[in-house]
């Protein structure tokens, strides 16, 4: 089984963070691909990153269907280009955001989402709005952490998170913490043991729904809005982009 993990930003460190944590969640038979767009954003931290990492995202479905790919998370917390991933691909592809919240309601009544900067936080909104998930989240909480900040060595980016992760958990009587980042994949499992509550990773979560997904036989559903995109022409910068028949 072939997973693609898309880091959907161009910073190689997360994209190999990303990886390795891709590839402890996933069954020692399952290849996993680690990789991120060679054009876009460095992070993504508003709707105008997400808009324009959403080709990179598309032009690594595209590559991955010629390469045989079984499945992909694109993990970044947006989940963008999400939808129009799916139209191209033949297998599952699931987002980290809804990956994550979908985990956190099976374990929890009530989760909070700890991310980056303040102004992720209407992104964050919008899916849990989007995926039905508001009966389940109690709060989305920014650290003002810039993305790139997640990277440095000898950031105080932990002990923000943590902290702002067992405020969470009390003041918004929350059962468990999604970590609203990508970027935040490596710091699981220890915040999990410091604030003593289930801490959720949205790349782990995504690559083992994937996983799940096709031993169960199943991809994206070629019925409705999901089917392929239709042939047509594209123009200018785009035109390799343009859908073949
Ligand atoms: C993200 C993420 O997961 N990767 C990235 O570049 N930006 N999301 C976020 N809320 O900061």
């Amino acid at each position: 089984m072939k997973i693609k993990v898309i880091n959907p930003n161009t910073t190689a460190s997360m994209t190999r963070k990303i990886g390795i944590a891709a590839q402890a969640a996933a069954n020692s038979s399952t290849e996993i691909i680690a990789c991120n767009p060679v054009m876009g954003p460095a992070s993504i931290e508003g709707h105008y990153d997400e808009a324009l990492s959403a080709i990179g995202i598309l032009d690594e479905i595209r590559k991955g269907e010629a390469e045989g790919i079984d499945g992909y998370a694109i993990a970044c917390f947006g989940d963008p280009g999400l939808l129009a991933a799916r139209e191209l691909a033949r297998g599952p592809v699931l987002g980290i955001a809804e990956a994550a919240m979908h985990a956190a309601s099976f374990i929890a009544t009530g989760f909070s989402i700890v991310t980056t900067l303040n102004r992720t936080r209407i992104i964050a909104k919008q899916l849990v709005e989007n995926y039905g998930m508001t009966r389940f989240c109690q709060g989305i909480r920014g650290t003002e952490l810039s993305v790139l900040e997640l990277e440095k060595s000898g950031s105080q980016a932990q002990k923000i998170i943590t902290e702002e992760c067992r405020k969470a958990l009390i003041e918004d009587s929350s059962g468990a913490i999604i970590l609203g980042c990508a970027g935040m994949t490596d710091l699981v499992r220890q915040i999990s043991q410091d604030i003593d509550a289930p801490v959720i990773d949205g790349v782990s979560a995504a690559v083992k729904f994937v996983e799940v997904l096709i031993s169960l036989g199943l991809g994206t559903s070629k019925v409705g809005d999901l089917a392929y995109p239709l042939a047509k022409s594209y123009t200018g910068m785009l035109s390799n982009f343009a859908p073949k028949s």
